[in-house]
């Protein structure tokens, strides 16, 4: 047994549910058991209005929910996109993670696997979840404003006292998004990615642009390279939004965390970004970051 562990996840909505791992963690619990138990408490959350519960509809007014697993020691990766109408997306990522084939299933895909294996079928869409949608249509034909901003995703990365990592993620993504439309939070490398060996790391923001970067594969990259993880976030983030910058004019949000295998961490972000950090040095703690280079 090892005397590191540590979970690092996105935005102030993880905390409670980081709290809940780190208990599990400290007892030995793993990694794969620590960032699924504190990501269903953010699902289950109805005002957390933009992961599970709650979330964000999409422009037809349903919620359609991405969510994905890896297990670091194994790099074994379960996801869902577009998933409607069940409870926990990260256990159904999780479950499909366990599967030797068709690891990332989409739409009624999904959701006919998440009805063989057990899963709770339930309406997502709430009361406020629909005002909320029924005043940026509004906003967006009365005032132009545009119809994606305010979205965030849930996306953790642990470790626990046998040197096992994992990751997960959840989110609603972009208000008011097309019908099957699937931003990073699912796909490997881009919104998360983590090995054992190395380190993992979790993206947010607009997952357009962390795609163009695969920003949570280059983060660990950087880092099995020996680079300590602030520095590996920073390199990945900025570079990538330099390059945006270079290419469009203007980069999206995005942010990253990251943690190594011995519970060291790091952050990035171009925008102010709250994230949710605990490790056998630091009580589960929520910090602001703020962008270093300005968009
Ligand atoms: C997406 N990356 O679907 C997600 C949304 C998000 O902060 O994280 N917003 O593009």
């Amino acid at each position: 047994m090892n005397d590191k562990w540590g979970i690092i996840a996105t935005w102030r909505m993880a905390y409670e549910g980081v709290g809940q791992a780190v208990q599990s963690l400290k007892n030995k619990g793993s990694a794969g058991d620590g960032v699924e138990l504190a990501v269903r408490l953010v699902e289950d959350f109805p005002f957390y209005k933009s992961v599970g519960y709650g979330g964000l509809p999409n422009e037809q007014c349903e919620v359609e929910l991405d969510a994905a697993f890896m297990d670091g020691n194994t790099l074994a990766i379960g996801a869902v996109g577009g998933l409607m109408d069940y409870k926990n997306p990260v256990s159904i990522a999780r479950k499909l993670s366990q599967e030797r084939y068709n690891n990332f299933l989409v739409g009624a895909g999904a959701e006919k696997y998440a009805h063989h294996n057990g899963f709770e079928r339930t309406n997502m869409l709430t009361t406020r979840a629909k005002k909320l949608w029924e005043k940026r249509v509004k906003a967006v034909q009365e005032k132009g404003l545009s119809p994606y901003d305010g979205h965030d995703t849930v996306g953790m990365i642990g470790l626990d006292l046998f040197g096992n990592m994992a990751a997960a993620t959840s989110t609603s993504g972009l208000f008011m998004k097309k019908k099957g439309r699937i931003g990073d939070s699912p796909l490997s490398g881009s919104g998360f990615y983590v090995d054992s060996d190395i380190g993992g790391a979790t993206a947010t923001g607009l997952g357009e642009d962390i795609m163009k970067g695969c920003l949570s594969y280059e983060v660990v990259q950087l880092m099995s390279k020996g680079i300590h993880p602030q520095k590996a976030a920073d390199q990945a983030l900025f570079q990538l939004t330099e390059k945006l910058q270079r290419k469009y004019s203007k980069a999206g949000a995005m942010s990253v965390v990251c943690m190594n295998s011995e519970g060291e961490w790091g952050v990035a972000t171009n925008v102010e970004f709250s994230f949710v950090v605990a490790n056998h040095d630091l009580e589960p703690t929520i910090y602001i970051a703020n962008p270093r280079n300005k968009m």
